[in-house]
């Protein structure tokens, strides 16, 4: 990390052609059997710490907030890596963001938006065991009469735009540059309407 920000590489393409890419490779090597549980444990440590690094490089200005998020990993899923990346983005885009952390139950996210009044949702899920946990959160927000007080944004390895469509959610966010881009626009709809 270090010797590729003396190198002059810009923390942006350190996170999205370093750590990003690499774990791309880890994640091909866990499924074809190369690597195993433990061995992508260290990946995901090694990530962390890098993320660490580059954290206050890519951090917020000091400008006003231009929007809140409160975001979590759905119930049953562990993986947060991609979360922390959104998280990181979005503060550095000027957003508040409340991380509600992994395996996030519909009790927990719903207790979130009482208590932080966000604009956002978002919701993160690796496992295809664990996807559908979105769909229970939006039908809980519909059926308290929620869901139209706030966005609501899904992401993970193996959500996609049809799946989000099919769910009821505002937005798939294929990544962290993607849901920045995609929480300005929408907020700034919103305010326009
Ligand atoms: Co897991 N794992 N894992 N794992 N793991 C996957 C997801 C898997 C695809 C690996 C594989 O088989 N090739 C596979 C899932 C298969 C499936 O469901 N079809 C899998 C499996 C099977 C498992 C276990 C079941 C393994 C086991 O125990 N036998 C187990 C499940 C535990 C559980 O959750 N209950 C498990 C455990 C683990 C570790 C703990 C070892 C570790 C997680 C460590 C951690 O997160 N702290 C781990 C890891 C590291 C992976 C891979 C290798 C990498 C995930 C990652 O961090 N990617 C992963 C393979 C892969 O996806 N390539 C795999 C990097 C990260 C930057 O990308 O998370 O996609 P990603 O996030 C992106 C976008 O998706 C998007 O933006 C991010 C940044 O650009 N995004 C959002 C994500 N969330 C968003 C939310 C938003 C917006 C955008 O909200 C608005």
């Amino acid at each position: 990390m270090n010797i590729l920000l003396a190198r002059g590489w810009s923390p942006y393409d350190i996170l999205t052609q370093a750590l990003v890419e690499g774990m791309r490779i880890v994640g091909v090597d866990f499924r074809d059997g190369i690597l195993f549980v433990p061995e992508v444990l260290m990946a995901a440590n090694a990530m962390k710490a890098g993320m660490g690094i580059l954290k206050p490089l890519l951090a917020e200005t000091g400008a006003p907030k231009v929007g809140k998020m409160v975001i979590g990993t759905v119930k049953g899923d562990i993986h947060d890596i991609g979360k922390n990346l959104v998280c990181m983005m979005m503060e550095g885009a000027g957003f508040e963001v409340v991380d509600l952390g992994i395996n996030t139950s519909v009790e927990t996210f719903l207790d979130a938006l009482e208590a932080h009044r966000p604009d956002i949702l978002g919701m993160s899920a690796l496992l295809t065991t664990t996807m559908p946990y979105m769909k229970t959160v939006i039908e809980t927000m519909k059926a308290k009469g929620l869901r139209s007080d706030y966005l609501v944004f899904v992401g993970g390895a193996p959500v996609n735009e049809q799946f989000a469509e099919a769910i009821g959610a505002d937005a798939y966010c294929r990544d962290a540059a993607v849901t920045v881009e995609t929480a300005k626009r929408m907020l700034h709809q919103r305010k326009a309407a």
